[in-house]
């Protein structure tokens, strides 16, 4: 089982898409063992994103991400990094193919609905930067656990 970070941008907050992407989350089978709605700081937000910090976006970025509210969710599955991956889509919104979230709801490349950790590295940072403090994080047994994978998949 694999744990990955997911942000819920100030653009998905503000146009009311917190409950029907989170719900895509859920219904894919995705565990949701972290969930919280904050305006994060300015600097949690630069950490975030340290790794664009040369690229021309990255102001506009860090001060977007900081516009609003953002909803941050730790999730957990097998491949569940990739998997969330390719239910976000493209980084284009308007490139997005029809089914992903950015694709269905977005058409913009910067204000793109939502942020993947896209490694186990990034995850297990983005993580503990997120979700950090103790018991944030919570371990548990969904009542449908047994149907989401066959038992072989479960290991
Ligand atoms: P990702 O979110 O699909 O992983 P990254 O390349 O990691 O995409 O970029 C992080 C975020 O920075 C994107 O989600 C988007 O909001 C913004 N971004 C990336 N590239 C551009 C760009 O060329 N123009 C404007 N915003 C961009
Ligand atoms: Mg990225």
């Amino acid at each position: 089982m694999e744990r990955t970070l997911v942000l819920l941008k100030p653009d998905a907050v503000q146009r009311g898409l917190v409950g029907p992407i989170l719900a895509r989350f859920e219904q894919k089978g995705l565990k949701l063992v972290g969930l919280k709605l904050r305006q994060f700081p300015k600097a949690t937000l630069e950490q975030h994103y340290s790794v664009h910090k040369e690229r021309p976006f990255f102001r506009s970025l860090v001060e977007f991400m900081g516009s609003g509210p953002v909803v941050a969710l730790a999730l957990e599955g097998k491949n569940a990094i990739a998997v969330v991956r390719k239910l976000m889509g493209k980084t284009n919104s308007a490139e997005a193919e029809p089914g992903t979230i950015r694709g269905d709801y977005g058409m913009s490349f910067s204000n793109n609905l939502v942020h993947g950790s896209d490694g186990p590295e990034s995850a297990a940072t983005e993580l503990k930067l997120f979700f950090g403090g103790a018991d944030e994080l919570v371990s548990w047994t969904p009542a449908e656990s047994t149907w989401i994978y066959a038992p072989e998949e479960l290991g």
